[in-house]
């Protein structure tokens, strides 16, 4: 039996297993695909060193699984399967693994290549935060602390500036002057959280492309990966759509020129997210739509930066100075994003 059987097993699939096939893009863990004779199911190997409360995590998206189960609505939704004694969690040979039910009919993107993809997407996002928007907040746990706050993310970035390694703090100078000509993005994300107009939802946290299933007919079917569910604000949401929709070139993308802001991608982004969540924004969110782009562009450039003067120790490096032409690259798309302004507005 090989180790996916027998993880299985321990979680009381009996079935035997046909196939296993990776199917991790993400930076932080392990996911497989397992067939059963009878079944499928999504395996996922946690990484507890960013994820230090795996119990929290689970305990967040079995809250939401029920709460959602209990509204009868149609649309599937990510279910974990129960481990027999810990919660939803396994542990075997030192590492924590969950299970899903495997969401049939459906298949996420990797990368946008129209407007209605964007809607698509952006409406499943909002539909999410929608359909919890009855659910209180705090029943969630902060499962990362700080994860999206800008004004934490900076102080870090600042301390690396005085403490990071000496050559990559050479080689990013202009980087970080460059970067730093956005500092505005502080003052105001300082106001909007200090706002009482600006609320509290139930927040995704990470909007990516790859998040979303669509069916056969393109149609949104569900969202996925909720590890970093917890209390939030649409700007992280919206804005990390902004972020990885806009420019037909992702985050990876060494050669800049490659980078572009499509105006009819970010019209699909808004109206999708806005179907959802057009009523329940108060005013005061409204205003803050173009913003969001901006909030989750300059936070990336800065947690990657911040890891390359660190000395890559939270997203690794898969080439040389990879995270500094990662934070190059999300600093272009900032730059090119406050650019088309007035038009995007
Ligand atoms: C990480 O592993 P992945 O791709 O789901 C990160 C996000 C970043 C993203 C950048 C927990 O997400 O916040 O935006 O990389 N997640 C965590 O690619 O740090
Ligand atoms: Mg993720």
């Amino acid at each position: 039996m090989n180790d996916k059987a027998i993880i299985l097993q321990a979680f009381g699939i009996g079935s035997p297993v046909l196939t296993t096939a990776s199917l991790s893009n993400g930076l932080i863990h392990g996911t497989w695909l397992i067939t059963t004779a009878e079944n499928k199911y999504v395996l996922q190997q946690l990484n507890t060193s960013i994820f230090t409360n795996p119990q929290a995590v689970a305990e967040n998206i079995r809250s939401i699984s029920d709460h959602l189960s209990s509204k009868k609505i149609t649309q599937p939704f990510l279910q974990p399967v129960a481990a027999p004694d810990n919660g939803d969690l396994l542990q075997l040979n030192g590492q924590v693994y969950r299970l899903f039910h495997f969401i049939h009919g459906g298949h996420s993107l990797n990368s946008i290549d129209t407007p209605e993809q964007a809607y698509e997407a952006a409406r499943q996002f909002g539909l999410f935060t929608r359909q919890l928007h009855d659910m209180n907040v705090d029943q969630l746990h902060i499962t990362l602390p700080l994860f999206h706050d800008l004004g934490h993310r900076c102080e870090v970035f600042r301390n690396a500036l005085r403490e990071g390694d000496s050559a990559r703090l050479a080689k990013a100078s202009s980087l970080i002057a460059a970067l730093q000509q956005h500092s505005d993005i502080e003052q105001q994300y300082h106001a909007f959280v200090a706002n009482p107009a600006c609320l509290l939802r139930v927040t995704h946290h990470d909007t990516k492309i790859s998040n979303v299933l669509l069916d056969e007919q393109g149609k949104g079917l569900a969202v996925i990966d909720l590890d970093t569910v917890m209390p939030g604000y649409f700007i992280s949401d919206l804005g990390d759509m902004f972020r990885t929709y806009l420019s037909p070139a992702g985050e990876e993308e060494r050669d800049l020129d490659k980078l572009a802001v499509r105006p009819d991608v970010y019209k699909g982004i808004v109206q999708g997210y806005l179907a959802e969540m057009g009523n329940l924004l108060t005013p005061t969110e409204h205003g803050y739509i173009y913003f969001a782009g901006r909030f989750m562009l300059y936070m990336q450039a800065i947690r990657f930066l911040t890891d390359y003067l660190l000395n890559d120790r939270y997203y690794g490096e898969k080439y040389p100075h990879h995270n500094y032409h990662r934070a190059a690259n999300q600093l272009r798309l900032l730059e090119l994003y406050t650019e088309r302004e007035s038009e995007l507005q």
